[in-house]
């Protein structure tokens, strides 16, 4: 089954213009690792056995565990091409497994410690994962218990690999059972393969998988490094789920370890936990969902912690407003980069040497000069600068096609490759981006991407549902939130919405998939064609919302820190 990919010309223009340099991720720390053995790669806080007060890994170190984990994998018969479902949080180990993998070519698959049992049984049927990495127990949540139910329901599935005590692996294979000798790697990945998958937001029923190669990622990575000026002397705290693609790539831990920073892995990124390792490990940038980034500011005021070192804060991933953004520079003394980016590709970034005006109000412009954006009518009409409409984007780190999805691609491209970002912008005058809506049919949870028609299709499962629409509802929070309008079966026995949430929640959900809320409804509103209205459902609860808000208004959490959001909250 064949992977739609950048045709030949476009290949050539990306190398000839220097964006893709011909390197792999297996390369790389190869290099990074023999220019400075020595130097510490990544610093992981969580006591571990044999290190109460956390780990630290240098380059060599890394390379060398890498080299080993490979070797462990090839010898288990996980080879070029294979599957892994990656689901660790932010530990050590997500570094060791991902560029182990990396190097013999095998191509992670990554989940979120979020997931749960629905979710990696989908990731791990669809690819046919060969094997499936865990943490022990995260966040109060079994993992082994997930894996021991998903892999007697794939049979794709060999291995199951524990990140944890042999003592604590719950009949699987310890990971520190795996390495062996290193071994010559004879058949190396090229740096036009794929490197792995990545989980799209997506606004179908199951998420879309995202192939990305070493080339074009890699681009993304050095590109993100020169805009954000991440240079050997950084320190990227990774504060968001590791496997996501804001703190994997922009720059994120990737960018900082092409670079030969230091990677800080933060287990929460409350700011509880994030500010006293800022203070200890003179953190200099970050990168934060909007709803975090408002707790931050609010706990920074309190000044419990010397954040003196951080230089840079990225948001991004939701929409920012402008006046969260506008308090971030006097409360963390530092620069904010607003970040609107996709994990399909296309990143945009403000400039550190914006003028205040610019970062605050706009959500920056693409990495690269042969990033292509057109901002087009419903009829794929190109707009004039300055009108609202839809992103297309094309590139040379943007993706021409999902992965084993060929009906799909057909409509979320354009016959020449633009992918339809879903996303409703403007382009301003100097070439910045403003984000002002959103068309595809989702719910952006602080950064949280909730597709709607994924979430209906559990809710129709319930025996006294007769139709569901799944729509947004304004949160003072984290942006956005989700309801669910319910039609009941008629004749059936009337059910409560919290009824709805838990048999979403048991049928093996991501927490942050559950609606937070249920509204019962007797038909739909219908659009002039005869479709469910969902624009005038949300302005249905956004009324609803807005008139609860104006009779308690301390609805809206007073210390936003208090009520982290699911990106940082543990996944129980
Ligand atoms: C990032 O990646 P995804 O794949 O989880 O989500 C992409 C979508 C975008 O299409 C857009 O709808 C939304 O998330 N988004 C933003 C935004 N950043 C992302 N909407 C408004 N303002 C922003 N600043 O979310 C992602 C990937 C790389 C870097 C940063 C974020």
């Amino acid at each position: 089954m064949s992977t739609p990919t950048w045709p030949s010309e476009f290949a050539e223009r990306y190398r000839a213009a220097g964006w893709w340099r011909g390197e792999t991720f297996g390369q790389m720390l190869r290099e990074r690792a023999a220019e400075h053995p020595d130097r510490i790669a990544i610093v992981d806080p969580a006591p571990a056995p044999g290190s109460p007060d956390g780990r630290r890994l240098t380059y060599g170190e890394l390379d060398a565990r890498a080299d080993r984990l490979a070797a462990g994998f090839l010898a288990r018969g996980i080879g070029k091409g294979d599957r892994v479902v990656l689901q660790l949080p932010n530990v050590a180990e997500f570094f060791e497994v991902m560029f182990a993998l990396f190097r013999i070519g095998a191509l992670p698959v990554f989940a979120l410690p979020a997931h749960r049992e629905s979710e990696v049984r989908y990731f791990c049927e669809f690819t046919e994962a060969a094997a499936y990495v865990i943490p022990a127990v995260h966040g109060g949540f079994d993992y082994r218990e997930l894996a021991t139910a998903v892999r007697e329901q794939v049979p794709t599935l060999r291995h199951v690999f524990v990140a944890a005590d042999p003592a604590e692996a719950g009949g699987h294979t310890p990971l520190a059972d795996v390495p062996s000798d290193p071994v010559p790697i004879t058949d190396p990945p090229a740096p036009g393969d794929l490197a792995f998958l990545q989980l799209s937001g997506g606004s179908t029923g199951v998420p879309k998988l995202i192939p990305r190669t070493h080339d074009d990622y890699i681009y993304s990575l050095w590109g993100s490094n020169e805009i954000c000026a991440v240079d050997e002397t950084s320190v990227y705290l990774c504060a968001l789920p590791a496997a996501h693609n804001f703190p994997l790539s922009s720059p994120g831990t990737l960018g900082a370890l092409y670079a030969g920073a230091r990677v800080v892995l933060a287990p929460q990124p409350s700011p509880d936990v994030a500010f006293p390792l800022i203070e200890r490990e003179r953190v200099t940038l970050t990168g934060l969902v909007p709803p975090l980034a408002l707790a931050w500011i609010e706990a920074a005021g309190r000044g419990e912690h010397d954040l003196s070192s951080l230089q840079v804060l990225l948001v991004g991933g939701a929409k920012f407003s402008e006046e969260a953004a506008r308090r971030v520079r006097p409360a963390l003394n530092c620069t904010l980069q607003q970040v609107f980016g996709m994990a399909e590709g296309l990143v945009n970034y403000t400039r550190l040497d914006d003028d205040e005006e610019t970062i605050v109000t706009t959500q920056g412009r693409p990495i690269s000069p042969d990033d292509e954006v057109r901002v087009v009518d419903d009829e794929d009409n190109d707009l004039p600068v300055g009108a609202t409409g839809h992103l297309l984007t094309r590139g040379p780190y943007t993706i021409r096609g999902y992965w084993r999805a060929p009906e799909y691609n057909a409509t979320a491209f354009t016959a020449d490759g633009f992918y339809r970002t879903g996303d409703v912008v403007r382009l301003t005058e100097d070439g910045y981006l403003v984000v002002e809506g959103r068309a595809k049919d989702q719910i952006n949870r602080g950064g949280e991407k909730v597709a709607a028609e994924e979430i209906e299709n559990h809710i129709l499962a319930h025996p006294a549902v007769h139709d569901v629409a799944v729509v947004s509802m304004p949160d003072a929070y984290l942006g956005e939130r989700t309801c669910a309008y319910v039609v009941p079966r008629a004749g059936a026995e009337p059910v409560r919405p919290i009824a709805i949430k838990k048999f979403v929640r048991e049928r093996g959900l991501a927490a942050y998939k559950v609606p937070d809320r249920v509204e019962f409804i007797d038909a739909f509103p219908s659009t002039g064609v005869g479709k469910v209205s969902k624009k005038d459902l949300r302005a249905a609860i956004a009324a609803q919302v807005a008139a609860r808000a104006a009779e308690q208004p301390a609805e809206v959490p007073a210390d936003p820190s208090r009520a982290a959001p699911p990106a940082a909250a543990p996944t129980s």
